[in-house]
């Protein structure tokens, strides 16, 4: 961390980026790290590939998130925020690279340790504590703006605070966030409170969608583009559903196959899928998506794969019968 501090003090053009399709976690530790470090003069860009879902528009500064760039000459630093790979920030990736230092902050235990700089806390549940511990030992002044993003990516990262990742600290955290000048009912009622009526549509396709393994153990949930297109949501709408499937009596692995939106034109067999896992405590997802060529947490992981969704959902049911 004091390497990584050094760093910063003597850094002077930094782009802050955090992963694609981004939660309260991404776009919170995104603003809170490029809000303090300007209180120290730096120039700051922050950038997310995705567009920000509707839930998380409330947070101060996050109209400052640009989904572009114009090159990558003129900064010397790069921060990469909650992402367990390098690639996670999506198609910018390979030009970031280029950026003469990287440093990566983040909590995933897959994390492979990509940067020149890399500040891994895996005891963390969300990026945003380890942004708190990092602007602590900095001396930066915490903000209500800055508070209120920590305070989101710790509250969506633990699932409301009642995912296994929430730790005493996780409260301790929060409180001085309150402190320093979070609203939680006002956090609380952008992030949960309002659904489209595609929304509701979408969550009902995707509960008409689930199916139990043999031995009960697993969930599969899907989501097509169509059932997309048809209730006029965007990608984003779908984070969390999963969830509901994970919460079904006896199922340990809950799937989640969503069909990707990428294809353009003409598209032949086999399509584009995202994956999301999550297990009740008793199965390691991480290494399941692992050896799908993806990763994440013990609980929550997730890959991508190109194949049909009769082989997917075999693929799935195969380690079904596995646990
Ligand atoms: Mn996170």
């Amino acid at each position: 961390m004091k390497k990584i501090i050094n760093h910063l003090k003597n850094s002077n053009h930094i782009i802050i980026a955090s992963h694609k399709d981004p939660d309260g976690d991404a776009i919170g530790s995104l603003i809170a790290m490029g809000l303090a470090l300007e209180a120290l003069n730096k120039n700051i860009t922050l950038y997310n590939e995705s567009p920000i879902p509707s839930a998380y528009r409330f947070l101060p500064s996050v109209e400052r998130i640009v989904r572009q760039i114009k090159g990558t000459n003129t900064y010397d630093t790069a921060i990469i925020l909650d992402c367990a790979d390098f690639q996670r920030i999506g198609k910018l990736s390979s030009v970031i690279s280029k950026i003469p230092v990287i440093i990566n902050i983040d909590h995933h235990i897959t994390n492979t340790i990509f940067g020149n700089f890399n500040l891994i806390d895996t005891s963390a549940c969300a990026a945003t504590v380890i942004i708190y511990n990092l602007l602590k030992e900095m001396a930066l002044p915490i903000n209500s703006a800055i508070a209120t993003s920590i305070y989101t990516g710790i509250l969506t990262d633990t699932g409301s605070f009642r995912f296994s990742n929430t730790t005493k600290s996780a409260f301790a955290i929060c409180e001085k966030m309150v402190e320093a000048g979070v609203d939680p009912y006002n956090v609380a009622m952008h992030v949960y409170g309002r659904y489209s009526l595609g929304q509701i549509k979408l969550l009902n396709m995707a509960l008409e969608s689930i199916e139990i393994s043999d031995n009960g153990k697993m969930s599969i949930m899907i989501l097509t583009k169509n059932m997309i297109d048809e209730t006029g949501t965007r990608p984003e709408d779908i984070h969390g559903l999963i969830n509901y499937a994970k919460s079904i009596e006896n199922v340990k692995l809950a799937a989640l196959i969503h069909e990707l939106s990428n294809g353009k034109g003409v598209s032949k067999k086999p399509e584009n899928y995202h994956v999301s896992l999550r297990s009740d405590g008793t199965v390691d997802v991480a290494m399941i998506a692992g050896s799908f060529g993806g990763g994440g947490h013990y609980r929550a992981a997730g890959f991508n794969i190109e194949s049909t969704l009769s082989d997917i959902k075999t693929q799935m049911l195969n380690i079904a019968v596995e646990l």
